[in-house]
């Protein structure tokens, strides 16, 4: 209903253990699992932490309620998987009153002051989205399609998110590099399988016998995607006449699907933000200082060999065609 205040799982600890409040996005994605995964085994008992999990199903208004209790329950740290860039001034301003750092994971939060938080580790969204296009360029171009009239489709995640942000940002200016390349349709899959098949259906009956290329914004849009093409009778792949699907995140499952060729190349974004929240916090407890801004590096992995390198702004990146020991 909306109404009602989701209890948040916790309690007060002992007082030498270090309690930390964190406020994850939601359940949307496989990434996401993992990287909650990542953070209730860092932050668990045994290694001398309490850790307040709050799972916001994708609602920013459940984050600020989140942020608000952590604040009543004098957590000594807060930690904020923010869903969306903006809307985060008054609530990170209250933390900063009542004296509890916040550290910032993954998306990037678009504050006023950025003193309202004390660091942030992440992805480099956009780099992730010029590495991938760089791929596509160069792969066409080795496929003998480099001046063949090309279709694309991007399949946006959350709106407002920095990751959406980042790779529809990068997708775009490689459009808008290449004449012959044309976005046939752009519309959110909100990160999740079933909002991805359903944007693929119906853009599959738009334009179906025109596409190209289908950009996903991260795996779990791509296998509703892929659901939606061979339900339509398409083939997925990199060959003339199949339709390229490109994701992002290297989950299992879609590292899985590269291997056999469903997607063709899968972009890293790495979701074990655990540790290296873990080594801010640690630092902050000696008093040492933080890094405000720590990207993490990441790879890219295609269903062959192709393209085994490409370049973005003078820097090369590594392209590993995937098998399967990669994946176990
Ligand atoms: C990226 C993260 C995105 C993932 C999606 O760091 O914000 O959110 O790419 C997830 O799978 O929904
Ligand atoms: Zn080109």
């Amino acid at each position: 209903c909306g109404m009602c205040v989701v209890p948040t799982v916790g309690v007060a600890a002992a007082d030498d253990t270090i309690t930390v409040g964190f406020s994850q996005v939601g359940a949307e994605s496989d990434w996401r699992t993992a990287n909650t995964e990542s953070m209730k085994s860092t932050f668990s008992e045994e290694n001398g932490y309490n850790l307040i999990f709050d799972d916001a199903q994708q609602k920013q208004e459940n984050q600020l309620t989140a942020i608000r209790n952590f604040i009543q329950q004098e957590v000594d740290y807060i930690v904020l998987a923010p869903v969306t860039e903006t809307g985060w001034d008054t609530v990170l301003q209250e933390a900063k009153d009542a004296g509890i750092p916040v550290i910032i994971v993954d998306r990037m939060v678009d504050v006023s002051d950025d003193s309202l938080y004390t660091a942030w580790v992440g992805s480099n969204f956009k780099l992730e989205g010029q590495k991938a296009m760089a791929w596509l360029d160069a792969y066409l171009e080795a496929k003998g399609r480099g001046d063949e009239e090309i279709n694309l489709v991007d399949i946006q995640g959350t709106i407002g998110a920095s990751a959406q942000i980042g790779r529809t940002q990068g997708f775009d200016d490689a459009v808008e590099a290449h004449d012959n390349w044309t976005t046939l349709a752009q519309q959110s899959g909100e990160f999740t399988q079933a909002k991805g098949q359903e944007v693929m259906e119906s853009i599959l009956k738009q334009s179906g016998d025109d596409i190209d290329v289908v950009y996903c914004e991260n795996d779990n849009e791509a296998f509703g995607a892929i659901d939606a093409i061979e339900a339509a009778g398409y083939e997925v792949g990199g060959e003339e006449g199949q339709i390229l699907v490109m994701s992002f995140d290297t989950t299992n499952a879609g590292l899985t699907d590269t291997l056999s060729g469903k997607i063709t190349l899968d972009t890293e974004c790495n979701p074990l933000h655990g540790p290296r929240v873990q080594e801010i916090i640690e630092k902050l407890e000696a008093g040492e200082e933080v890094d405000k801004q720590a990207y993490v590096d990441e790879e890219m992995f295609a269903a062959d060999d192709t393209v085994t390198s490409i370049k973005v702004d003078d820097a090369d990146y590594e392209v590993t065609t995937i098998t399967q020991d990669i994946i176990d």
